[in-house]
């Protein structure tokens, strides 16, 4: 079945609709459950949205309708129970974190996922699933022009901000024609890019630079320099106080390198060392990521590695630089 079919069945039959998204979410997840909710509220549906957490205040500007509410406060609004729950950017209910999952649990009403994540084929049978979109918010984007809705800059600002972000400002290979498409149909209503370029980019304080110079300061290559990466650690975040949040970024300033085809953030909380991936383009970084136990797109992947006393952090950089030389070579 067609995607679009997919969610007009599911949506069809359903009045009150609760969208969620996977738990400490990017804007991706957000502007997509914002755009759906008044998209489905067009439909005449009664429409919320609800996750683990409150929406940070840097996300607000993207929700003036009010739509996003915490599972904790989601019942000053909606009390009664949903006949359907939209999970948008992730393929799990274990994803959308616990007290979502809860929630969810207390109705075991249908649920469909939106998402463009690598996921089981009995998943991407049954769900709104293309793994080839840009981002999630390309997928709502054309589920909500496939229905026949028009967008409004309501809807426009929080979907062209997932794309955006979700892209790292369109250079990713995931980015087409025909996600460009869609970002000029959202800027036909009027949105601005500067707004939802600062609205996200532009919001650091001085202590960002700071720590920033630092990271930036800790890059390294191997010496045909293919392989380039960074650190950050635990300690430095809570020196300059900055949220973890604000750091995904960085990773993408090794990519100006001339001769780089893998670039690598090695982030050690303490007792891991979280390792996220990104392609120049030709590499598959997935399949890197894979190989060490994680997953993720080919351009952008992820995986954890515990510490322990016998093996550091200056280790596990070591075993994953020459890991990621093998599987270039
Ligand atoms: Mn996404």
């Amino acid at each position: 079945m067609e995607i679009i079919d997919k969610f007009v069945l599911a949506v069809e039959k359903a009045s009150n609709i609760i969208i969620s998204t996977h738990s400490f979410p990017d804007a991706d997840g957000i502007g997509s459950q914002i755009s759906l909710c008044l998209a489905l509220r067009k439909l005449g549906k009664n429409s919320f949205c609800s996750n683990d957490e409150d929406l940070l205040e840097r996300y607000k500007y993207l929700d003036p309708m009010n739509t996003v509410f915490s599972v904790d406060t989601l019942h000053t609004e909606f009390s009664g129970k949903p006949d359907l729950v939209i999970v948008v950017d992730t393929n799990t209910i274990e994803r959308t974190g616990k007290k979502f999952k809860a929630y969810y649990e207390q109705f075991n009403c249908d649920i469909l996922f939106i998402d463009h994540h690598p996921c089981a084929q009995e998943t991407q049978d049954d769900h709104c699933i293309d793994t080839k979109a840009s981002a999630t918010g390309q997928l709502v984007g054309e589920l909500i022009t496939g229905i026949g809705l028009e967008f409004d800059e309501y809807m426009a600002l929080p979907l062209y901000t997932a794309i955006l972000i979700d892209t790292s400002s369109f250079r990713y290979p995931t980015v087409t024609a025909a996600t460009h498409e869609m970002i000029a149909r959202l800027m036909a209503t009027g949105i601005q890019p500067p707004r939802a370029y600062n609205g996200i980019y532009g919001t650091k304080k001085i202590e960002h630079m700071h720590l920033l110079g630092k990271v930036l300061s800790s890059a390294d290559s191997n010496s045909n320099e293919e392989v380039a990466w960074m650190v950050l650690s635990q300690a430095e975040l809570k020196h300059f106080d900055i949220d973890i949040e604000d750091t995904h970024g960085f990773i993408n300033h090794l990519l100006i390198l001339d001769n780089v085809k893998v670039a690598c953030m090695f982030r050690d909380d303490g007792n891991q060392v979280k390792i996220s991936f990104r392609s120049s383009g030709e590499y598959d970084v997935g399949t890197i990521a894979i190989s060490l136990g994680g997953g993720g797109h080919s351009h952008s992947a992820a995986t954890l590695i515990n510490k322990t006393e016998n093996y550091s952090r200056e280790d596990i950089i070591t075993d994953v630089v020459q890991k990621i030389e093998e599987l270039l070579a």
